[in-house]
């Protein structure tokens, strides 16, 4: 694996269905992670894309009177504008109806099948088509999928086996040995005993549709859109043709909803095994979101749509209340209460007030210069609580990232929001006669505002350019180094700062 690099990947999502909030939580959480790992200095590689072949999406063609290809052109567009619109920094999209993800795909089938672990075989059983999953009778649920809750059907067909069952003590080896493999701790524990009660050989190709990549020398079958899509974190790293040493894989995550927790943790590490590939670091599963306390539904009609949401309410409220409503990894509400409150609350009066405040302020004691900092004559209790907890931050906000833990970095990065706020009211610069007293307070106003928006930056990137274009910075918090960034004291005196407009206005 190259050096200092760091590859990270979101699902590739189905082109059956349009993107919804669910879709744009793990998009988003993954391109904050990704902009953090930039600031840290990784090389990084943030693939996104598209699961494109199967029952699923032939189906759903068939219905819109489109062939598959057709109905994944158009779809595909639809997520791609998503992720402009939210700002997704992706470094690469991948679609597995292209060239070098089918040469990928025929590629690790052949590894798979050199070490022996393809054969032929019958397969018969409850089949769910919107989750592409064969279920046994025991896991049913009242005759029914347990996942989405809907009809299965009976499937028997010849088919091609992986010998899965071989590799349920390596797999559990490899956990043990990797307590970081499976987030979180309590999602590891159900793949544990998942495996423990033991693994089925897993049939890996179809006959009953053509919607796919043909397997190699039988076209008659066509591999099955799980192996097919789980391929495409390969293909995003050039495999098979970027050498070893040169090549972003393995990752260092997979981020995805803990719905297909079971496929990444268990089949995926299995067929890397067999091929002779190393393992992602690690396999992150978030939780589920419902809507206003409902598990959103099509037939519900409560889907919620990101492009409305970001047009609404704009797209860095949005990305900030994705992340800092639930701990990832838990479920949560999606509630437009809730959405307003943590924008008026937090962005409008906690973050936007401190900021135009603060530029008012220099703009009127100060002609708009941020001041020099002169030595506290007797504020040094006040501005000295407030550095320590600066400088308590990077390490704070490191670990948190490093766990994927967003809501906690943001809680943490939210706690000095708050304490600068309270700062402000305890300083009273409107009060101050000194002038090198109020200097100081002002260069901190601005210096803690500096510092907030590279904290900030990977979870609302446009709005932290901003705070630092009203700084008068003259340098985007983008290509930053973020261990130097966050030190106190790196903002120059002597520029004009440009009070904007309101960053986050108030909604009703
Ligand atoms: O499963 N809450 O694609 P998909 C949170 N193609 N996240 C949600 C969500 C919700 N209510 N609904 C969906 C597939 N998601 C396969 C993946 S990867 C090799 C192949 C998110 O379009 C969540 O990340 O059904 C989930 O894992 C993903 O969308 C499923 O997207």
């Amino acid at each position: 694996m190259a050096e200092n690099t760091f590859y990270l990947t979101t699902p590739i999502y189905y082109v059956n269905d349009l993107p919804h909030i669910g879709h744009a939580y793990t998009t988003v959480a993954t391109d904050a992670l990704a902009r953090y790992k930039r600031l840290k200095g990784y090389e990084v590689l943030f693939l996104t894309g598209t699961d494109e072949h199967g029952q699923k999406v032939e189906k759903a063609a068939t219905e819109a009177g489109l062939k598959p290809i057709e109905l994944a052109d158009k779809v595909v567009v639809r997520f791609q504008e998503l992720w402009k619109r939210l700002n997704i920094s992706n470094d690469d999209f991948i679609r597995t109806t292209e060239k070098r993800h089918k040469r990928a795909l025929i590629s690790i089938w052949e590894e798979v099948e050199k070490s022996g672990d393809i054969y032929l075989g019958e397969y018969e059983d409850w089949y769910c088509t919107p989750c592409e999953t064969f279920l046994t009778a025991s896991q049913l649920s009242q005759g029914k999928c347990p996942d989405c809750g809907r009809t299965v059907e009976r499937l028997r067909e010849a088919s091609y086996f992986f010998r899965l069952s071989k590799y349920g003590d390596r797999l559990i080896e490899h956990i043990e040995k990797n307590p970081e493999f499976i987030r979180p701790e309590n999602r590891k524990n159900e793949i544990v005993s998942f495996i423990k009660e033991g693994l089925r050989d897993l049939s890996i190709s179809r006959t009953t549709f053509s919607w796919g990549i043909p397997v190699p020398d039988d076209p008659s079958h066509v591999m099955y859109v799980w192996f097919d899509a789980l391929t495409n974190y390969l293909a995003g790293a050039g495999y098979p043709d970027v050498e070893e040493e040169e090549s972003f894989w393995p990752a260092d995550v997979h981020i995805i909803g803990k719905d297909i927790l079971r496929f990444h943790a268990v089949y995926w590490p299995a067929f890397l095994m067999s091929a002779g590939l190393p393992l992602p670091g690690k396999i992150f599963a978030h939780g589920w979101w419902t809507v206003e306390g409902s598990k959103m539904s099509k037939s519900l009609g409560n889907v919620v749509d990101p492009f409305q949401v970001a047009a609404e309410f704009g797209v860095d409220q949005f990305r900030y209340f994705l992340l800092r409503e639930v701990p990832f990894g838990a479920d949560g509400d999606f509630s437009l209460a809730q959405l307003k409150g943590r924008i008026n609350g937090e962005l409008a009066n906690d973050l936007g007030n401190l900021l135009s405040r603060s530029l008012s302020m220099i703009e009127k004691y100060r002609e708009g210069l941020v001041p020099e900092p002169a030595e506290a004559k007797d504020r040094t209790e006040l501005e000295g609580r407030l550095k320590t907890l600066f400088a308590e931050l990077p390490g704070r906000f490191d670990g948190s990232m490093g766990e994927l833990n967003f809501y906690k970095a943001l809680s943490d990065t939210w706690r000095l929001v708050r304490e600068m706020n309270g700062y402000v009211e305890k300083a009273a610069p409107w009060k101050e006669k000194d002038p090198e007293t109020l200097s100081n307070v002002l260069y901190t106003l601005a210096e803690g505002l500096r510092i907030m928006a590279l904290y900030l930056y990977c979870f609302m990137p446009e709005s932290s350019e901003k705070i630092w274009a009203q700084l008068a910075i003259g340098e985007k918090i983008e290509g930053k180094d973020f261990d130097s960034g966050v030190n106190w004291g790196g903002l120059s005196p002597g520029l004009k700062i440009k009070k904007g407009a309101p960053l986050f206005p108030r909604v009703e």
